[in-house]
């Protein structure tokens, strides 16, 4: 695309972020990078984590979710980043994940990556990240060749995770979740759909937006769908108590299991480290402790990877110290004040 017209949609996205505390300059000399994102997000915190691993230099632009802020469906930031949709279908599906390949291309999401060098913008946690290990050479590499297809295959498991249902939805028997979030989370979607309506009036005669939206719009009905239906929402949680299993039986059979693909740190510990302190924070560290209703075995090894995960300075930049990280009962050993 031109390079004009890229720099000019940027600036139409950029207009309504003024606020210093949410929008502001990391790492040294001239940003590299626009990263679009949330604080809580995880698809976002895999893409901090990463930036933060290979000392980037980017602007951050945390969206303000708040009414009345359209946020990740103002439409002029829908429109850039549909620049980076590629051949990807528009969202048909919901299934609790966030992944591209199980639920296609969500146009009002976050995180999206403007590289202002290439003049190029990226969508999909899993693309960014790749991209900003490949262009980033200064720092060591995250995804070494010789590791390449187990760091990838690690971080679909991770993206197959379905982070996103037990985020929205509750366990029918027991709703493990913080105080906080059980009382927020009903009626979510509903006022969703309500914003993203708003949004889409704003956009009205713009057959591209418009076209978007509905999408969003048919995803969170889905969405609604989805946490309401019990057995969904059971095999969402038996689902991460598998995965975390499966973890735990990989770094069980390695010789030195200081991360998941031996004793090099790679993009896969960043989506791990993401993972396991969302399931943390959201009081599922029964997966791995035990000794739970919904969870009796307890997975040492991934305990262990857990702590080095959470130590490594990158993470605690990216996730546990980053501003505007709403803390729960459950990860308040992370902080002392
Ligand atoms: N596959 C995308 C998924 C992005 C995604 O689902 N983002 C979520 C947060 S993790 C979001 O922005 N949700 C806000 C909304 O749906 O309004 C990625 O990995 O970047």
């Amino acid at each position: 695309m031109r390079e004009d017209s890229l720099l000019s949609l940027v600036a139409a996205a950029n207009a309504p972020l003024t606020d210093p505390d949410m929008n502001r300059h990391i790492g040294m000399g001239a940003p590299q990078f626009e990263l679009y994102h949330f604080a809580l997000s995880v698809c976002s915190q895999k893409v901090r984590v990463c930036l933060m691993e290979k000392e980037a230099s980017f602007a951050a632009h945390d969206i303000n979710l708040q009414m009345p802020s359209l946020g990740n469906y103002d439409p002029a930031y829908v429109r850039l980043r549909l620049q980076g949709a590629g051949n990807r279908p528009l969202v048909g599906n919901y299934s609790g994940q966030s992944s591209v390949s199980s639920e296609g291309f969500d146009p009002a999401v976050v995180p999206t990556l403007v590289d202002l060098r290439e003049q190029k913008v990226y969508v999909d946690s899993v693309a960014i990240c790749e991209h900003i290990d490949t262009s980033v050479t200064s720092a060591p590499a995250l995804m070494p060749p010789d590791l390449a297809q187990m760091v990838r295959s690690e971080m679909a498991i991770v993206d197959a995770t379905p982070h996103v249902a037990v985020l929205y939805g509750a366990h029918p028997d027991i709703d493990f979740r913080p105080e906080r979030l059980r009382q927020n989370m009903p009626g979510v979607h509903d006022r969703k759909i309500e914003k993203i309506r708003l949004a889409r009036s704003a956009a009205e005669g713009d057959a591209q937006l418009e076209d978007a939206f509905d999408a969003k719009i048919e995803k969170e009905a889905a969405g609604r769908s989805f946490v309401a239906t019990p057995d969904k929402m059971r095999r969402s949680v038996a689902d991460i108590v598998s995965i975390v299993s499966e973890l735990d039986g990989r770094l069980n059979t390695q010789a030195n299991p200081q991360w998941i693909c031996g004793d090099r740190f790679s993009l896969a510990d960043v989506f791990w480290a993401v993972s396991l302190f969302r399931l943390k924070w959201l009081g599922m560290a029964f997966c791995w402790n035990g000794a739970h209703p919904l969870n009796e075995q307890a997975r040492p090894a991934v305990a262990g990877y857990a702590a080095r995960l959470f130590d490594r300075p990158s993470f605690r930049d990216g996730v546990i110290d980053w501003p505007g990280i709403a803390r729960t009962e459950y990860v308040s050993e992370y902080y002392t004040t």
